[in-house]
């Protein structure tokens, strides 16, 4: 299990999903921190699209999306004393990982409301349209949210399943545009969960801060030094536990 190799970039929302799935499974791959401006051929020798992240599987599978690592990651290799989430919890993840209702979600944050959070974040490059109109358009994503999470603690059940994980960071980055603002937002539910996902003991671990892959080439496993510098609290429905 050990063998598989994960190329990865800190910053991406799309790699954090990836990193997130594997810390939620049983797999360790090895990482790659790469740069994209500098992306390694070795990489590009396996996934030309020079995307991030990619999973190589220890079956030298290549797996290229980050939603696919995520399935696969938490179908094939679940983790069900995981430190992360309660026993109920990782059941309800587990649960929910081929419901349709799921990828509905996915699709609309990936398809509707990233392209709107891009201009939103790059508004000089787009200069047909103010900022300020940008972000209008991706607030309907955000009301969407809203809405659902004042019904419920996350976006399909009483505890995170895969679509608040892929989800989620996504959010963080459009919040981190103009945090100012974002915090004065009348989304209280989505800052709560947001705050929630972004303070928990799994974000810190998957945001460690790895060296980079070029130009040494070196081998370090995805988890190694999670515990070392993480106090390890189960995200579950219990909030008293969680460090909003
Ligand atoms: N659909 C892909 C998208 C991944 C993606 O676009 N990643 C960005 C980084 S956040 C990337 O690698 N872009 C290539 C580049 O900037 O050259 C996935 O879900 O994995």
């Amino acid at each position: 299990m050990n063998s598989a190799i994960l190329y990865t970039f800190r910053r991406c929302p799309y790699a954090m999903r990836a990193r997130i799935g594997l810390h939620l499974s049983q797999l360790n791959p090895t990482v790659r921190e790469i740069e994209l401006k500098n992306k390694p051929q070795e990489m590009l020798n396996v996934s030309a699209k020079g995307t991030v992240p990619v999973l190589i599987t220890s079956e030298q599978q290549v797996i290229a999306e980050s939603i696919e690592i995520m399935q696969f990651s938490l179908a094939q290799y679940p983790d069900l004393s995981s430190p992360w989430l309660t026993p109920d919890a990782y059941q309800t993840l587990l649960d929910w990982l081929s419901k349709p209702q799921t990828m509905i979600w996915i699709n609309a944050n990936d398809n509707d409301f990233k392209p709107w959070l891009d201009k939103y974040k790059y508004a000089d490059r787009f200069p047909e349209q103010s900022q300020n109109w940008y972000r209008q358009q991706a607030e309907i994503f955000l009301q969407l949210l809203e809405d659902k999470l004042a019904q419920q603690a996350f976006l399909c059940a009483d505890s995170p399943t895969m679509a608040d994980f892929a989800i989620f960071p996504f959010i963080r980055q459009f919040a981190n545009v103009e945090p100012v603002w974002f915090n004065a937002l009348p989304y209280p539910n989505v800052y709560r969960w947001l705050a929630l996902l972004v303070n928990s003991s799994l974000f810190q671990a998957v945001m460690h801060k790895y060296s980079l892959w070029l130009p040494e080439r070196s081998m370090i496993q995805l988890k190694q030094s999670q515990q070392q510098n993480v106090k390890i609290i189960p995200l579950c429905k219990n909030e008293k536990i969680m460090n909003i």
